[in-house]
């Protein structure tokens, strides 16, 4: 019999045993070839004995027995608070090393806690493929958002991992300084006698990037 160990045969009963640990994630099937004699113990020496080969396949079935790895950016996910909304903040996405045709292997991913803020919400694209989007303009929600993602196999019972995933929304310098004083077209008068580095106008204005 040819089971690299892991099977063994009861000579009396014939009964094909387990004998050592099964990981279908390293190998899925086994090919083992049975030899079976009659009137061994007696004739085998004497040529009394007859044999015969038997070939069969042992498939091993799948145990969700492993858990989704999932790959989430690294550092922060940045983005301009004019980030448009229908395009992705960042992908996300998980691999599972179990039976993929079976639920083992297939991921649904949730956001299970936030800081920050509510906007943020997860697209799921594919099994072990998710999106994330904000809901609502990011303009003048500049900061720092955290999200905790679970990704999670479908097995009974299932396997989950989590990551946390950090959101920078950057500050877009969108507005201009305005000019208090002078208004426009003033006309300033400067004395013909003025001196080189004589202060003529103090300028004010409001205004720069965080209003
Ligand atoms: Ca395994
Ligand atoms: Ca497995
Ligand atoms: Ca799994």
């Amino acid at each position: 019999m040819s089971s690299n160990g892991k099977f063994s045969i009861d000579p009396e009963s014939g009964d094909l045993l387990v004998a050592d640990y099964l990981d279908r994630e390293a190998k899925q099937m086994y090919m083992l070839v049975i030899e079976a004699w009659d009137n061994y113990q007696f004739g085998y020496l004497s040529g009394e004995s007859r044999n015969a080969f038997k070939q069969i396949f042992v498939s091993i079935l799948d145990e969700n027995d492993n858990t989704p790895v999932m790959t989430v950016p690294e550092g922060c996910a940045q983005v301009t608070e004019f980030h448009n909304i229908r395009e992705p903040l960042m992908e996300i996405k998980a691999t599972d090393i179990d039976d993929s045709e079976t639920g083992n292997a297939q991921i649904e991913f949730e956001i299970v806690e936030t800081i920050g803020t509510n906007i943020f919400y997860l697209k799921q694209i594919a099994s072990g493929k998710a999106e994330i989007y904000s809901n609502q303009s990011l303009n003048n929600l500049y900061g720092n958002y955290s999200l905790l993602i679970t990704a999670r196999d479908k097995g009974v019972p299932s396997n989950a991992v989590s990551e946390k995933v950090d959101i920078c929304v950057l500050d877009f310098n969108d507005h201009a300084p305005n000019f208090i004083f002078p208004s426009n077209d003033s006309i300033i008068h400067v004395p013909e006698n003025a001196t080189v580095g004589t202060s003529i106008i103090q300028s004010y204005f409001n205004g720069g990037p965080r209003t």
